[in-house]
């Protein structure tokens, strides 16, 4: 057992009415082994304070790819985002909460019951297009980066896939902008200097996606990515 001290003290002033309010939200803490042990708020979850006392918590990234030309849909954070606002990354991240059905952890349900809360929420995908079974999961990536001084990033993050269909209807206080790119019209964003990405998503991008962009993209449609990975 580890004892983490915690603090969520400095203000919240000055932020997006809305953006402050769901830092209230109750994260799910867990050690480096990914077990839960408690609750904590999104506020602290997120303190580098706190961060560079060893607290880690839970989250998701989706990546939604359109089946008709098997392009990635991109989002673009808006301004009012508190952690990483203004960069463009995957279709949509964010954390499992503290309650019943986002901590089931047989499989991956807690996380894919998360994700369909805030595709709506974030890009207003109707949840009637979105069902736990389309979400394949291919991995959890534990990492650590700051945002802007105050504010970071260090998390358990849980990877899905999913090939769909699906309206949107962008919330402008979370998504300022949202495109689909190729495999190569994301290389060549990547390559712009004036564009700039969440460090998850490069991360992500450098390891998994770029390198195996093809693979991904048969094994979450068709036959399905479980079955394949014989999993
Ligand atoms: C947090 O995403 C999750 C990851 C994987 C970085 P976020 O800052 O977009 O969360 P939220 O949408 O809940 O603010
Ligand atoms: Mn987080």
């Amino acid at each position: 057992t580890q004892t983490i001290t915690v603090t969520a003290e400095p203000t919240l002033e000055g932020y997006d009415a809305e953006q402050v309010r769901l830092m209230e939200e109750r994260c799910i803490l867990v050690d480096d082994t990914d077990k839960a042990y408690g609750e904590g708020s999104k506020k602290k979850c997120h303190l580098m304070t706190n961060i560079n006392e060893g607290l880690l918590h839970r989250a998701f990234s989706v990546f939604l790819f359109r089946p008709s030309d098997g392009r990635l849909l991109l989002q673009k954070r808006a301004d009012e985002k508190i952690t990483f606002p203004t960069m463009w990354t995957n279709t949509c991240c964010s954390h499992p909460l503290y309650i019943k059905s986002e901590l089931i952890e047989e499989n991956q349900q807690g996380v894919k019951n998360a994700a369909i809360r805030k595709l709506p929420q974030e890009l207003g995908i109707p949840e009637s297009q979105l069902k736990p079974e389309d979400f394949h999961f291919l991995t959890r990536i534990h990492y650590l980066a700051p945002s802007d001084g105050m504010w970071g990033e260090h998390e358990i993050d849980y990877i899905l896939f999913a090939t769909l269909d699906v309206d949107l209807d962008l919330n402008p206080n979370e998504v300022s902008d949202a495109t689909y790119v190729s495999r190569d019209e994301l290389a060549a964003m990547f390559a712009d200097p004036k564009q700039s990405f969440t460090p998850w998503f490069r991360l992500i991008a450098r390891d998994l996606l770029l390198p195996w962009w093809g693979e991904m993209l048969e094994k979450s449609t068709a036959a399905g990515w479980d079955e394949k990975a014989g999993k």
